[in-house]
């Protein structure tokens, strides 16, 4: 950016930058499928701000820099709608449906299709647009009053700001929260001893109906829209039409649906869905099947709660009953002492389940669960067991409620109910369950990565004295290691390597490895890119770890009280002693933006088996030279490298046309750069 420059050229560039910067947002967010990497976005992201900050006046409010939440809220504004939001009737089986059409062949004479769609299991929101711009978005609420959420949705970066044409329009879908998503969110929230949601409707519900924006902002949130309330400009005679209009304004809605001509086919449509719905990477509870024609909609008409010419097939909830024969109780790394019900076994969407996670002690005194109880399970986010519910017909005259534990069940030591947590707690900082876990966190494959260092090892290696802390495992020697049950020779020597091969591990890895509170892999990475030395980040004051974009005052409080004890600054000097890698080897952000490379911005997947490197080692190649690697196969993959006996992914990949290539292709190709 050259000095200087006066109000009308900055317009011009801010306008430019805008334009472009919505487009790479489109193409990421609402089409899914990335054109340029992140490094170039935020590149020209931060060229916008930094014009923005230099001529304030330009600042609008649909610009993508103004997506971030802003002040708290005091409560949510109601909001009436225009047009009430409707719900659905109902069909659980093929006898309804057939009833359904018979209905719709007698409520019209026109020769009609039906229009097939996923039933998303969201929350449902209206958006209205003016001009163009996005003016208002409202929960359902109870259909006829809802809640404001404008500052929330803002936050949602598949929800445009402004739309591809000036229009004055009012539409529907539906917000959501993905799979994977839920699945992080409950996991870390279970460490943080904070309750976890039941399912991933609720937990878009808490993210979107927060009165922080910027807590929104975190939850990865996601939309389908999939009805027009308000034409206004736009002119579309069928539902078929519509969804196409709404795609080429820049709205996302679902590509999965489908016209049919019969009943019969449209029954067909949801078979299909039967099965793959585990694999969608968002949750649905049903099919939705309309009328495609708008006409015919009219002559169909409405009941005073929901249209005539619509009706959801829901799916049979992946349910099964089954008895607790016992309740087990474990410590985690942060001393969170977790229940887990010992279950009969049952089958579950497939798989036969023993054991159903019950999150935390508030749960079980919630639901009432007792030893022997019969309960309903099922799998939240179509992964995870959980116990629904207790059938209390069935519960034996005897039962006795369930006696909570008062003590570590491996220290032994009185456990804590914190007022603000869910979560028991040991807090004794020498409970062995706590070391173990923490020394097996160091050594897993996302942080120090030692293979074949697992919980049986590592346990072993603390009860019989040569463990205490990480850094003892780099004084480990043979000797000991053959004194562990099922430890030979052989898988002496291949720890040893293992341990020693994880010395020159890059600085993010012991980062994350050391479990401060709070700080997850991507923030370890973060940090360790940005300060490079341990030294620096132990010199670190809070507000200089606070400037790194995307890490919060929460991590740079909990790394800073970790990095003033004094007992860790003696554990970081044991590590050093024993030669322990305290720096970081990777590329800086801006480094890699310069790189010329095929695979700069690119999203590959290793699948089979690879016969030169390590899948790891290619991993890292790959990331040197700016690519990003993934392991499931999806519409943002670039390339995928097969090894021997690729299956499914590969199979997917030609299905969705990604470029393919074997061991020896990348192989040329890493020597080739990096030989540059
Ligand atoms: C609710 C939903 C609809 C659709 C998808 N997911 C939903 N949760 C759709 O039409 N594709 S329609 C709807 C409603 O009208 N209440």
């Amino acid at each position: 950016m050259s000095k200087g420059q006066t109000f009308e050229e900055a317009k011009e560039k801010v306008d430019e930058l805008r334009d472009t910067l919505d487009k790479y947002s489109y193409q990421y967010y609402v089409q899914d499928k990335p054109v340029i990497s992140d490094a170039d976005y935020d590149k020209l992201y931060r060229e916008l701000v930094k014009l923005e900050e230099e001529f304030p006046d330009l600042i609008s409010n649909d610009s993508p820099t103004q997506r971030v939440g802003g002040t708290i809220l005091p409560g949510f504004e109601k909001v009436v709608h225009d047009i009430p939001m409707l719900s659905l009737s109902n069909a659980f089986s093929e006898t309804d449906l057939i009833q359904f059409d018979k209905r719709i062949q007698k409520l019209t004479d026109k020769k009609i299709q039906y229009i097939c769609e996923l039933k998303i299991d969201g929350l449902a929101i209206s958006l209205k647009y003016k001009d163009g711009k996005l003016v208002l978005a409202a929960t359902r609420g109870n259909g006829t009053i809802g809640e404001n959420v404008t500052q929330n949705m803002r936050t949602v970066k598949s929800v445009p700001l402004r739309l591809k044409k000036p229009y004055t329009i009012e539409v529907r879908g539906e917000c959501y929260m993905p799979k994977a998503s839920f699945v992080a969110l409950n996991e870390k929230r279970e460490e943080n001893g904070e309750a976890v949601f039941a399912n991933t409707r609720n937990a878009a519900a808490g993210g979107l109906r927060n009165l922080d924006a910027k807590e929104t902002a975190k939850r990865n949130l996601n939309t389908f829209f999939y009805t027009v309330a308000d034409f206004g400009e736009m002119t579309a005679d069928s539902q078929e039409t519509a969804l196409k209009q709404l795609d080429q304004l820049g709205i996302r809605t679902n590509p999965e649906r489908k016209v049919c001509e019969t009943i019969e086919e449209v029954w067909e449509y949801i078979q299909s869905f039967q099965d793959k719905r585990t694999q969608l990477p968002y949750e649905i509870d049903g099919i939705v099947i309309k009328v495609n024609e708008f006409d015919a909609q009219e002559d169909i008409g409405y009941t005073v709660k929901a249209p005539r010419w619509a009706i959801a097939y829901k799916f049979k909830a992946e349910e099964g009953t089954t008895t607790i024969r016992e309740i087990e109780w474990t410590v985690g790394r942060t001393g969170v002492v977790t229940p887990t019900a010992i279950m009969d076994p049952v089958l579950l969407a497939g798989t036969t389940v023993r054991r159903a996670s019950l999150h935390n002690v508030d749960l079980i005194k919630e639901r009432d669960i007792r030893l022997l109880d019969t309960v309903v399970v099922h799998k939240a986010g179509d992964i995870i067991p959980e116990v629904t519910r207790v059938i209390l017909e069935d519960r034996l005259p005897d039962s006795e409620s369930y006696r909570i534990p008062t003590h570590c069940p491996t220290c032994k030591s009185e456990l804590v109910h914190l007022e603000e947590e869910v979560a028991l707690r040991c807090i004794n900082p020498k409970c062995p369950a706590q070391i173990t876990e923490g020394l097996a966190h160091f050594a897993s494959r996302n942080a120090m990565n030692i293979d074949g260092m697992g919980p049986k090892v590592i346990t072993q290696l603390f009860e019989k004295g040569f463990v205490h802390d990480v850094a003892d495992l780099y004084k480990v020697t043979y000797d000991e290691l053959l004194m562990l049950d099922k430890v030979k020779d052989k898988a002496a020597t291949n720890l040893l390597t293992a341990i020693d091969a994880s010395r020159h591990n890059s600085l993010e890895r012991l980062l994350f490895g050391l479990g401060i509170r709070h700080v997850g892999a991507k923030a370890a990475k973060q940090i360790a890119e940005h300060f490079e030395t341990i030294e620096n980040i132990q010199a670190a004051k809070q507000e200089d770890i606070i400037a790194i974009e995307g890490i919060g005052d929460i991590i740079a409080e909990s790394f800073v009280t970790y990095f003033s004890l004094p007992e860790v600054d003696e554990l970081i000097n044991e590590l050093r002693l024993c030669q322990v890698n305290l720096v970081y080897l990777g590329k800086k952000k801006a480094e890699v933006a310069q790189i010329d490379s095929y695979f700069n911005g690119k999203t590959v997947v290793l699948t089979g088996k690879l016969t030169h490197f390590t899948r790891e080692e290619a991993k890292n190649r790959i990331e040197n030279l700016g690519g990003k690697v993934t392991g499931s196969v999806s519409k943002k993959t670039d390339l995928i490298v097969a090894g021997e006996e690729a299956g499914s992914k590969l199979d997917r990949a030609q299905k969705l046309e990604v470029t393919v290539w074997d061991e020896d292709q990348l192989l040329k190709a890493l020597e080739g750069e990096e030989n540059e």
